[in-house]
């Protein structure tokens, strides 16, 4: 039977998913649980749910109890999605946030030189996104703040640096030291279907130097040791043919559509896209602006992929990257 869960259900499981804290997990999940049609189909869904629920208020209540120990950083989301970019040392994460945004963060030809976690703003297409650089991850010493971070996160930038004999080894042993702890990095996201404690972070290998005689056969090591290597993108910072290539991959890895709105009489704001999931409808969009929109909802006017200019779509038509509608209640 099938579970037909409405949009706004979706959306709080996507907040559940992003969610940086265990308060934020108790709310969501409580949401989610108020948002699910109560049927045969979802019995399954409801106990799974109710058994996080019961989890993560024991979080809650474990936190209260115990003093903090360790170093945690919260880190405000911004823009159309977040992506981290992590990697062992010296493979180039710092110089790539440096090349993609406005940012200054340290870079060094040594290794150790970011010690926190540093944010900026990625432009594509009129498409804001966040990107977090991050320290060197070394075996045995990833932080729980850091964990939680790439777990949340909407996608990951997996470095890779092609001018290094020791790059394949190191980058097995930071894919694995998420493993270890049921984060997955995979070419998709969302929990793994048969184990849904598992969370798969969609992912790309960033490979670094790429002009190094050496750098295709060292990437293909990592290949041949990591089953389930997610697809790559070679890079030669510093040459803007390669960065333009860098800034499509992180717009295309958060599977997104960029929409404009309008108002009735009036020209769109072409230079202010919204963006809702890849296969999103004229009822996500409303939703992204307000929930009364959504309830109130009657039609939309498209320009576009649609048969005609101002067709009249209704709240479960699917959008396309680039269209425009206008939003009728
Ligand atoms: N020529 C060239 N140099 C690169 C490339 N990627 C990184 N580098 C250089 O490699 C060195 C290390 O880069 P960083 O960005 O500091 O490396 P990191 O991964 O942030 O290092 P840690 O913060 O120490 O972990 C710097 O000198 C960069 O300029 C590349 O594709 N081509
Ligand atoms: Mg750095």
């Amino acid at each position: 039977m099938a579970a037909n869960l409405t949009p706004m259900y979706y959306k709080a499981e996507r907040d559940y998913r992003r969610a940086q804290t265990v308060a934020e997990q108790v709310e969501c999940l409580q949401l989610m649980l108020q948002l699910m049609p109560k049927h045969k189909g979802t019995d399954k869904l409801q106990a799974d749910v109710k058994t996080r629920l019961s989890e993560a208020r024991q979080n809650l209540k474990q936190q209260v109890n115990t003093p903090k120990t360790g170093q945690a950083y919260r880190i405000p989301r911004q823009g159309a999605g977040r992506i981290v970019i992590l990697g062992g040392p010296n493979c180039g994460k710092s110089r790539i946030l440096k090349e993609l945004t406005r940012a200054e963060p340290e870079v060094a030809p040594f290794p150790f030189t970011t010690r926190e976690p540093l944010t900026a703003m990625m432009e594509y297409e009129g498409v804001q996104i966040q990107l977090v650089d991050t320290p060197p991850i070394t075996v045995g010493q990833l932080q729980p703040w850091f964990l939680n971070l790439v777990r949340t996160a909407d996608a990951v930038l997996l470095m890779f640096d092609g001018s290094s004999d020791d790059a394949p080894e190191e980058t097995l042993a930071v894919v694995q030291e998420f493993e270890s702890r049921k984060t997955r990095f995979a070419k998709f996201g969302g929990f793994a279907p048969d184990n849904f404690s598992i969370i798969n972070v969609p992912s790309r290998l960033v490979i670094t130097h790429a002009l190094d005689v050496d750098c295709q056969m060292r990437s293909l090591l990592l290949h041949d040791s990591w089953v389930g290597c997610v697809p790559a993108l070679s890079v030669e910072l510093g040459d803007e043919h390669f960065i333009g290539n860098l800034k499509r991959l992180c717009f295309e890895l958060l599977n997104i559509i960029r929409v404009f709105t309008k108002s009735p009489g009036k020209p769109a704001d072409m230079a202010a896209p919204l963006t809702i999931a890849d296969n999103g409808t004229v009822e996500d969009l409303a939703l992204e602006i307000h929930q009364d929109l959504a309830r109130n909802l009657k039609h939309a006017r498209l320009w576009g992929h649609g048969d005609h200019d101002g067709q009249i779509v209704g709240r479960d038509y699917q959008l396309r990257d680039g269209d425009v509608v206008e939003l009728h209640c």
